[in-house]
Formats: structure tokens, C-alpha cells, sequence
């Protein structure tokens, strides 16, 4: 099974996010494919395939993540990945308690690491993917949208055990599991 660790967003947030996306999507140059409503999220920690007989042991390890309060997050501004050079991701950032989710990325990695989940080497950056990019596309050309509404408040009150499912049309994303951030 395909599977990563998730902060999925509520409906609201879903709502307002695919609103920019909208915008972004009619005046983007690139061609790209457009993360669905629905499988809107904040990736934690990408695991790969996992053998069926590993998620007991997966779970317990996730049910023993402490945080006390739930985060107070927003979305933040039009954000490209990699930083510099071709853009492979158009996403939104995240903002708010950002620290806290860090330090929630770094409790999941000490946890996942014993199972045999490498840790993953590059920086945390916490961000909602709006689109993966197929052709050149440089971070100047993407189109800033303007007038929004300020993004609403949301607390994440727990993170998701989901599985990818590859199939033609992309991936889609179920949730096996959730732990409880409080
Ligand atoms: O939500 P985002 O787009 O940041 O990019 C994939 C997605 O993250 C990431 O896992 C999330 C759910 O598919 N992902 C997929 N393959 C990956 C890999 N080999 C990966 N992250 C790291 N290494």
C-alpha cells in the first residue's frame, strides 16, 4: 500500500483554496495537473509502499504523538517547489502555528525512523499542492492572484494515515486512520 501522513483541511479552506486555484489555473501559461477539491492536504511525512502486516505497528507508533492544543493554521501565500529554477509544484504555503507544526513533522520522523522509514533529508515546508507542472514553467510566470478574501483560520485537530491510489486519472487519497492532535 501506498501511504503518507496528512493534515487534511476543512471544507471552507478546501473551498477557498480552490478558488485561487481557479484563478491560477485559467491564467497559467504551464500545463499542469490540478490537485482535485477533495484531495486538498498538507503532506507530513511521504511513506511509501507499506506492507499491509506493517500498519498495526504504524498506527501505534503514530498514536503515541503528543501535542497538547490543536494548531491554529491558515493558508498562506502562492508558493513554488522547488524554490529556484523549473517550478514542478505550484502550492499555497502555510501559516500560523508553524513552529508547532514542525515540531509535529519532527515527532512523526523520530517515530516512523525505528519502523524503518528513512528520515526524510530535505527541510520540512509545509504546503497545500495545488498543481503539478508538465511543461517549463519559471516562478515569474505564475500569476498572482488579487483581490482575495483573507484565507480563514482553521485548527487541525488531528493528522490522517492516507493511502494513494495510482491510477490513470492521478491518485486518490483514503484515509486509513486519524490521530488526535489534543
Ligand atoms: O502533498 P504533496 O504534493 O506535497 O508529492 C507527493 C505528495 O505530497 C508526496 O507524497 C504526497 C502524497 O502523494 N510524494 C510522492 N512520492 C514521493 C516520494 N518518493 C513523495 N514525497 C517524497 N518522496
Amino acid at each position: 500500500m501506498r501511504l503518507f501522513l496528512a493534515i487534511l483541511l476543512p471544507p471552507e479552506v478546501c473551498l477557498w483554496a480552490s478558488q485561487i486555484q481557479a484563478e491560477l489555473r485559467r491564467r497559467c501559461p504551464a500545463k499542469a495537473s490540478w490537485t482535485s477539491q477533495g484531495n486538498l492536504h498538507v503532506t507530513l511525512k511521504f511513506l511509501g509502499e507499506v506492507a499491509q502486516t506493517q500498519v498495526a505497528k504504524l498506527c501505534d507508533a503514530l498514536g503515541q504523538v503528543e501535542f497538547g492544543q490543536p494548531m491554529r493554521l491558515k493558508l498562506g501565500e502562492v508558493e513554488c517547489l522547488p524554490p529556484h529554477g523549473r517550478v514542478h509544484v505550484i502550492a499555497l504555503g502555510i501559516a500560523g502555528e508553524v513552529e508547532r507544526l514542525a515540531n509535529l513533522s519532527r515527532d512523526i520522523e523520530a517515530r516512523c525512523q525505528p519502523l524503518g522509514f528513512p528520515t526524510e533529508r530535505r527541510a520540512f515546508r509545509p504546503h497545500v499542492t495545488l498543481a503539478r507542472v508538465k511543461s517549463p514553467l519559471r516562478a515569474a510566470e505564475i500569476p498572482r492572484p488579487e483581490n482575495l478574501p483573507p484565507p480563514p483560520e482553521f485548527v487541525a485537530p488531528s493528522f490522517a494515515l492516507m493511502q494513494s491510489i495510482l491510477n490513470s486519472a492521478g491518485a486518490t487519497h483514503h484515509p486509513l486512520a486519524t490521530f488526535s492532535l489534543t
